[in-house]
């Protein structure tokens, strides 16, 4: 049973469906990320054998202090809010890249089955305070609801809203199982670990598992839904994606067909309550995107020549 005050807010479960992504920071014990490095730095890190043990749980033997990063009540808890109380974990692989590692090829993990709900999480930890020349991993925020052939997307050079994950030792990043993602060289004189957990609902959601305010929780996920942009999408795309935000929505709720119901209509129609008061609230032009400065640019397209 997972404490309710572990459990994330509307907010964050919005952040979480906006961007693909969420930063934690968990009060983790003093000393608990030093152990993780130490005892990966004695003891290595395991070569992936499927056949032998398909959810690399060698990992674990090699550095078990990582279990106490997973089982962290607050870890638990943003996972039971996004994937519900019963998810299944089904891969723990340590991410050492050395001096001179680490190659750039955007990603999305596993074969080419997407879902635009939330379904599966992959989950980084990161046990140092990793520094822009560690070789940090990079994610394209809100890329979870695009499916590009995985050949194709590894030949993208570098994209307007790309971030690096230079953060403080001890933060675990929460993704979207299919947000597009990839290391970066690592030119410092350090081995950068990220120990990253894969886990899914094994349950529809018949109702939020978060701590969701239902007074207030869905003006917010309208507001937002409706006005932000993370992934610089252009107007037409920008429409689609905030129709797959709601569905998300909806679907974590308990809202989607197969659970308890039908699915809510879309909020900001026009000529909906929803849509002028959002109009009230904002002042936003609904399905133009004149915010984030989103028109069209030639982009110069690097990658890394060594
Ligand atoms: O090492 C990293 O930062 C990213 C690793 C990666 O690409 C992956 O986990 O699929």
């Amino acid at each position: 049973m997972i404490d309710k005050k572990f459990l994330l807010t509307d907010d964050q479960v919005v952040t979480f469906i906006i961007q693909g992504y969420l930063l934690i920071q968990p009060t983790f014990r003093p000393g608990l990320n030093e152990e993780v490095c130490a005892q990966f730095d004695k003891n290595g890190t395991p070569n992936i054998d499927l056949e032998n043990d398909p959810y690399a749980e060698e990992t674990l033997n090699r550095a078990p202090a990582t279990r106490e990063v997973f089982d962290h009540p607050e870890v638990r808890g943003a996972m039971a809010s996004l994937i519900g109380a019963a998810f299944r974990n089904f891969g723990w692989f340590c991410h050492a890249t050395p001096p001179g590692g680490g190659g750039v090829f955007w990603h999305q993990d596993d074969v080419n089955i997407r879902h635009h709900q939330v379904r599966r999480l992959t989950i980084m930890y990161y046990p140092q305070t990793v520094t822009p020349d560690m070789g940090p991993t990079y994610v394209v925020p809100a890329t979870h609801f695009w499916n590009t052939p995985t050949d194709r997307m590894a030949n993208y050079g570098n994209f307007r809203h790309q971030l690096g994950l230079t953060v403080p030792a001890g933060t675990l990043a929460i993704t979207h199982y299919d947000l597009w993602h990839t290391a970066s060289p690592n030119t410092s004189k350090k081995t950068r670990y990220m120990v990253k957990l894969y886990s899914g609902r094994t349950e529809e959601p018949t109702a939020p598992t978060w701590n969701h305010d239902p007074q207030k929780g869905d003006l917010l996920a309208r507001r937002r839904f409706h006005n932000e942009n993370p992934g610089l999408c252009s107007g037409t795309e920008l429409y689609k994606e905030r129709h797959l935000r709601w569905v998300a929505w909806q679907h974590m709720k308990g809202l989607l067909p197969n659970s308890d119901g039908r699915l809510a209509a879309m909020p900001i129609a026009p000529g909906s309550q929803h849509y002028s008061s959002s109009r009230r609230l904002h002042g936003a032009s609904t399905y133009v995107c004149t915010i984030h400065g989103c028109t069209a640019q030639p982009l110069p397209i690097w990658r890394d020549q060594r």
